[in-house]
């Protein structure tokens, strides 16, 4: 069928001050019926006083009203004349295009509180920094929220009031999560089209596949009204670029995409997003045909984890409890075990409590993330926060954690009730803690390493939880200084502390003596960034270097030299043994991060974390649940990424940027809680608004998106 388009504009001039033009549009030469307005309101040519004539006209004009379209960006309006505009139309509108609208937050947060019938909702290039949307949008089918820069996050119910969007477009948005996105999305229950980037030159969310005829038909139309219009006549319409679409059907790497929001730079982002979502049918205005869900479910599978433990469903924790207490746990399906009556009931246990973990872990995308260190009543002045720059959980007492400032304050916290057990200020000299290690035969003493070189052994039971005076100075002690410092280390018997710095040295201290009884130097061709020892052999120890080399020694080895050197592609940054002392966790810059064999070195597993470009960036990984898992962060990304240890499959990561400016915060360090499974805490820095640090306590088992998650949080498990 032919197609034309028919316009007819209409010039208003009333009070002499503003301009509106209607311009009556047909899609369908052939019937004269249907009779669709588009009214397009130049905002910056009206006055407050124009609305109530303006909304006279939409009134009497029985027809349907299909745009408010404000093409301007500086609206002279108030919010209030714009919302009874929209509302004063509201049952006729049928498009609503506030494309490039400055508007305040109070009008977005109206219009996503309130809600609107309309079914083509265009936002494109304003300035979102929130879906905070609580209103119902029934009729919506079409959304377009592309080159919302602020935007970074979905919020979890964002899209739980939309039953029928079926487009959805979000080019060149912050958004970079493919957890908690997914699991935004899936509560659409119509969703077909989606697109985090687009087809170059797509301006809708359809696939890129058809003919140029059919696009230069459109042409007058289009140019005339530069939106997505022709969702409106349900007719799915490609570009009007000179791009060979055709091109994406058929093989994906001719297929040019524009646009991505971060979320496209996530290792396997269509796969995983094929797979969750299976209703959808075109992603970045590729269609998805079944060969391609097939691929992406086995890519998943190789990549992903979806549950932990390797559970296949999600389960509900009631359900987990119960098959646990009435015993008809699905664990006997699996693995057969031994005949052994006790241990496989012990074996019955742990599984069961797997389950259990996975339950939870499956039900809480938005893990709970708050901050344990600001403890600012015991500072100095108030408006002085402390700038924690390093932490350690206590070995084996599941409340305390102990953290050193940036001005060199310790501090022991409990941080289950987050009080404060033990506080040793600075005194104003400015030295920060780089270096922290609980001893494990003494549990009370801790070793701190000042920037300065200086390094302390304290008792916590001297220490007291507010400034008074000279502090505990009878129960310190001190050691000779290790120039440079930046890691320290105690041996697994407490008798020895193993310190590095920005130097090539180690230097080996008796921690009775407080002496120094060995130095080497020249251990590698660059500073050493830190020196490990083992925790079950007390005279192993790891270093990792920014030359690249991360080496093995054994202090009774003589003549002393490593027992073997590991290469990584870039300079290392963090080292560290296995609870079990079998594995050797080695990050180096920029995301490259491998589990090592203990014994000889060679590659178990690399975790395959994409890089950034980025040189400088410091990245550090730790083991969670025991050796289960490993977490891992830089200091250039405001991301925790959580990876099964054995496997290497994703199973999350962790977003923190909602807690702050666009840019402003990287993982400084981090640690798996030795207590609590699927707990860690984060080190993170905050650039904006101005320099500040906290500890972040995460929990994943834990979110507010189900109340049955509350149940048993407090469950605590055995250190490993
Ligand atoms: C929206 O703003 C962008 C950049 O500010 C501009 O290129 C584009 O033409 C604007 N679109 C409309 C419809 O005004
Ligand atoms: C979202 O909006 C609701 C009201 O619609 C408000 O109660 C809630 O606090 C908002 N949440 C956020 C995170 O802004
Ligand atoms: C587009 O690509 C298809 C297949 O690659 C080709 O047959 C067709 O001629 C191309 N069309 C244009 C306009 O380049
Ligand atoms: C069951 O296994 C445990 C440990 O694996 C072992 O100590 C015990 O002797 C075994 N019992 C029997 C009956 O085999
Ligand atoms: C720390 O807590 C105090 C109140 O206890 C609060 O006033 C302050 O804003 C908090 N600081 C940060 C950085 O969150
Ligand atoms: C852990 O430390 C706190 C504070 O020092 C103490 O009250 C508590 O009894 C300790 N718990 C254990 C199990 O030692
Ligand atoms: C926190 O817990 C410890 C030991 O469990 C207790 O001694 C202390 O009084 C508690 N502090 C607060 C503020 O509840
Ligand atoms: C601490 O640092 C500040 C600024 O960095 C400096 O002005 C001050 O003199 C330092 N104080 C000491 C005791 O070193
Ligand atoms: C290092 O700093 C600490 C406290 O900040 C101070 O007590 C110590 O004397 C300093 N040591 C050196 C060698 O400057
Ligand atoms: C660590 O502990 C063992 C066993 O007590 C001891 O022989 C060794 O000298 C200690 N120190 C080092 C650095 O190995
Ligand atoms: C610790 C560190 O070196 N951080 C660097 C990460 O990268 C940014 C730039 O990408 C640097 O500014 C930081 O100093």
């Amino acid at each position: 069928m032919a197609m034309f388009v028919y316009i007819l504009t209409v010039c208003f001039v009333l009070l002499g001050q503003w301009i509106m033009f209607v311009q009556v549009c047909k899609a369908d030469a052939k019937k004269f019926i249907n009779q669709k307005y588009i009214i397009e309101v130049a905002s910056d040519q009206l006055q407050d006083t124009d609305i109530r004539p303006l909304l006279g006209v939409f009134c009497t004009c029985k027809s349907e009203i299909e745009a408010i379209s404000h093409t301007t960006s500086s609206c002279l309006l108030n919010q209030d004349d714009i919302m009874s505009m929209i509302r004063g139309t509201d049952s006729q509108l049928r498009v609503l295009n506030l494309q490039n609208v400055t508007f305040s937050e109070d009008v977005l947060r109206e219009i996503f509180e309130q809600g609107l019938d309309c079914e083509v909702l265009n936002l494109r290039s304003t300035d979102i920094r929130k879906l905070n949307i609580s209103g119902r949008f029934m009729q919506l089918h079409t959304l377009n929220l592309d080159f919302c820069t602020s935007l970074a996050t979905l919020e979890k119910d964002c899209f739980s009031c939309m039953p029928k969007l079926m487009r959805l477009s979000m080019c060149e948005t912050r958004v970079g999560n493919l957890w908690t996105t997914t699991a935004t999305l899936a509560k659409l229950p119509s969703l077909v089209e989606l697109r985090f980037q687009n087809c170059l030159g797509c301006k809708d969310t359809g696939p890129c596949s058809a003919s140029f005829d059919e696009q230069k038909s459109f042409l007058a139309y289009d140019s005339f009204f530069s939106f997505d219009k022709l969702h409106v006549e349900d007719k799915v319409v490609p570009s009007l670029s000179a791009f060979n679409c055709s091109d994406a059907t058929t093989t994906s790497t001719k297929y040019t995409l524009n646009h991505p929001s971060p979320i496209c730079f996530v290792k396997y982002y269509r796969e995983y997003m094929i797979t969750s979502l299976p209703h959808l049918r075109v992603l970045d205005n590729l269609p998805i045909e079944k060969l391609d869900r097939e691929l992406a479910k086995t890519t998943f599978a190789k990549h992903f984890e979806y549950l932990p433990y390797k559970r296949r469903h999600k389960e509900s924790v009631v359900s987990v409890l119960q098959k646990r207490e009435s015993g008809t746990s699905n664990i006997h399906h699996r693995k057969p075990f031994r005949k052994n009556q006790s241990s496989s009931s012990a074996k019955g246990g742990y599984l069961c409590s797997h389950s259990l973990l996975a339950a939870k872990v499956g039900n809480s995308v938005w893990p709970r993330v708050h901050s344990i260190s600001n403890v600012s009543h015991i500072t100095k002045d108030d408006s002085d926060n402390l700038q924690p720059r390093q932490f350690e959980y206590h070995p084996s007492n599941s409340s305390l954690l102990a953290f050193g400032t940036m001005d060199g304050d310790v501090v022991v916290i409990n941080h289950e009730n987050e009080s404060v057990t033990g506080y040793i200020p600075s005194f104003g000299t400015n030295n920060s803690v780089l270096g922290l290690c609980w001893l494990k035969k003494y549990p009370s003493k801790l070793l701190t390493g000042m920037d300065n070189g200086s390094l302390r052994l304290y008792d916590i039971n001297y220490m007291l939880p507010r400034v008074s005076g000279s502090v505990c100075s009878s129960s310190t002690v001190s050691f000779e200084n290790f120039e440079h410092l930046t890691s320290v280390h105690v041996n697994s018997t407490d008798d020895q502390i193993l310190g590095s710095g920005y130097s090539k040295k180690v230097a080996v201290y008796d921690i009775c003596s407080g002496k120094r009884i060995q130095l080497f130097t020249d251990m590698h061709r660059e500073a050493i960034n830190v020196a490990k020892f083992a925790h079950h052999s007390p005279s192993l120890f790891v270093t990792s270097s920014f030359d690249h080399d991360i080496k093995m020694w054994d202090l009774r080895q003589k003549p002393f030299r490593p027992c073997y050197t590991a290469t990584s592609s870039s300079g290392n940054v963090m080292a560290c043994f296995s609870p079990d002392d079998l594995y050797v966790l080695v990050s180096s810059v920029d995301n490259e991060v491998k589990q090592l064999l203990a014994a000889d070195g060679r590659l178990h597993m690399n975790f395959e974390i994409a890089s950034t470009g980025s040189a400088q960036n410091y990245t550090r990984s730790y083991y969670m649940n025991g050796r289960d898992y490993v977490i891992s962060g830089s200091s250039d990304e405001p991301v925790v990424r959580v990876c099964c240890a054995q496997t290497g499959r994703r199973l999350r990561d962790i977003h923190l940027e909602g807690r702050a400016s666009r840019g402003s915060l990287s993982v400084q360090s981090l640690r798996g809680d030795p207590f609590r499974e699927f707990h860690m805490s984060v080190l993170a820095a905050y650039t904006h608004p101005f320099p500040r640090r906290e500890i972040l306590k995460v929990n994943l088992l834990e979110s507010s998106e189900f109340a049955e998650e509350d149940l048993l949080n407090q469950e605590q498990y055995p250190a490993y």
